[in-house]
């Protein structure tokens, strides 16, 4: 006779040091299931809640919570006198601008920061979205363009400092993955070999995961013994910084200023000579490339002042009141708040340092109503994350940066057949802003821009902003589809 099955819930009950200190959470529901488990199943849930700092987890979700649906401070328009617009630039300070930025770059001062922790959900692809390829006759991804554009503004650089000498300062590429992007992320740039760019230019980290919660801000578990978790928003690049020591590797580099951005536009101008020049003029702390929204619903972030003469601050397209959104300004008949944020920010090295040290007290996260995956199939619950401009109101000095959405601005969040911000759509903006750049260089296309839905590529090799192209465009026809490069 065999010795009776060991009955594994009489044997092994819970750590009670552990079930004691999620009962002073009221989480001890992540226990539920402890008797339905297997040895291996128990001890993977004992790792994941010991991994958990749980009075932090539990501060956040207590502030978030009951912060929801508070009404914010009465928000205002940003005073137009804030925003360095297009129309008012004068030619001398774009030179001044671009000079003063490709200055600063040969001296190491610029560091590139990209935000590329989100899952491409919306787009319908597992794949991190920077290895998208939006269908340009290159057919490059994200990625790539970014890095050829890096390695443009190099070049830039040196022409601009040493007179064509072939020294160049390597920029450097801070790129904030997350648990689901890390790993394929880093595959994809080493089986591209950098796109050209030195491997030792690029670093990967990765941003910090948080529980998801119910309502009641409980959390939600995946499986019986994991806690479901999601990334922690684009705002958590300041606690990814602090907590990977990369604050210090950038003033060990000399770094001064980083050019932060999301991957997900197939126009971001990376590492800009004119914004990084406009920026260290006006000598703030942080700021940001904006341009008009373009109607009251578009799912853009908008800057707006907390009260009267209150901090700069932006309330992201899920929170702004629909009123509000589709407010008129009677004097221009422009929207009233009609300055759109991009995700394109710059923020000091000591502005950084300063959030970075400031973490603990902001413990008030955006709550995403979201169906979470959870052992009851879904469960209607949060993510919880922050957002990388919840740091404006903290900075002392700010600054907006007007840019044009056609020539900067081509978001691709969406998957193809979707009304806006598709591979589609942001392939057409780069196709018409190229194509007017081959024009202005003396060729000629012999296809109406563009064509149904290929055209004539400009490869960020050979140019930035449409510089460089007459000796290879002047007097030559250019077919549909075709990618000019060296
Ligand atoms: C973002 C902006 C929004 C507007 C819009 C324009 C934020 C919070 N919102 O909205 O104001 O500018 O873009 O296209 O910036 N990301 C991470 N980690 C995360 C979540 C996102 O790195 O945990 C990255 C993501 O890879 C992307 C960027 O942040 O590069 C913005 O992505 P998103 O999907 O969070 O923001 P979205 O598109 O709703």
């Amino acid at each position: 006779m065999g010795e009776p099955a060991l009955d594994n819930s009489a044997v092994s009950p819970p750590p009670q040091s552990l079930i004691e200190r999620l009962k002073d959470y009221g989480q001890e529901d992540a226990f539920a299931l402890w008797d339905e488990l297997s040895p291996e199943e128990r001890d993977h849930l004992v790792k994941d809640i010991e991994s958990l700092d749980l009075s932090r987890i539990d501060r956040i979700i207590r502030c978030s919570l009951s912060s929801q649906g508070l009404l914010a401070a009465a928000v205002e328009p940003v005073p137009e006198s804030n925003v360095s617009s297009v129309e008012e630039r004068s030619m001398e300070e774009r030179e001044r601008w671009w000079k003063m930025g490709l200055k600063a770059i040969s001296d190491g001062k610029l560091g590139v920061l990209l935000l590329s922790g989100g899952q491409g959900t919306r787009l319908g692809s597992l794949d991190p979205k920077g290895c998208f390829n939006i269908g340009l006759p290159s057919g490059k991804s994200l990625f790539q363009l970014q890095a050829e554009r890096i390695l443009r503004v190099q070049i830039l650089a040196s022409q601009s400092v040493n007179e064509g000498s072939a020294r160049f300062t390597p920029i450097h590429w801070y790129i904030m993955t997350s648990p689901f992007t890390d790993e394929p992320t880093r595959k994809f740039f080493e089986s591209h070999k950098y796109f050209g760019l030195e491997a030792d230019q690029v670093t990967f980290f990765q941003q910090g995961t948080i529980p998801c919660v119910s309502k009641d801000g409980r959390f939600i578990m995946e499986t019986p013994y994991r806690v479901a978790k999601s990334p922690d928003g684009n705002g958590g690049v300041y606690s990814a910084l602090k907590y990977s020591k990369l604050l210090e590797d950038m003033a060990m580099r000399g770094i001064k200023y980083l050019d932060c951005y999301g991957v997900d536009n197939a126009l971001v101008r990376v590492a800009d000579p004119t914004f990084l020049g406009y920026f260290i003029d006006k000598g703030v702390a942080a700021a940001a490339k904006v341009v008009r929204k373009a109607y009251p619903q578009e799912k853009v972030g908008v800057f707006v002042r907390r009260g009267k003469g209150g901090p700069l601050s932006v309330v992201e397209y899920s929170e702004l009141d629909p009123s509000l959104a589709s407010e008129i300004n009677q004097a221009t008949g422009r929207l009233r708040f009609c300055w759109s944020n991009v995700c394109l920010h710059m923020f000091t090295l000591d502005f950084l340092n300063q959030v970075a040290n400031g973490l603990e007290k902001d413990s008030i996260y955006h709550l995403a109503e979201k169906k979470i995956p959870s052992v009851h199939g879904h469960t209607e619950g949060y993510k919880l994350e922050q957002f990388i401009f919840d740091a404006f109101p903290y900075a002392p000095s700010t600054a907006l940066f007007e840019v044009l959405r056609e020539e900067e601005f081509a978001p691709v969040k969406n998957a193809n057949g979707s009304n806006f911000d598709t591979p589609e759509s942001a392939r057409l903006l780069v196709l018409r802003l190229h194509a007017r750049w081959v024009v202005a260089a003396g060729g000629f296309l012999t296809h109406t821009v563009p064509l149904y839905a290929t055209g004539v590529e400009v490869s960020p090799l050979c140019s930035y902003t449409g510089e460089n192209l007459e000796a290879i465009c002047r007097g030559r026809t250019f077919h549909a589809p075709c990618e000019i490069s060296f």
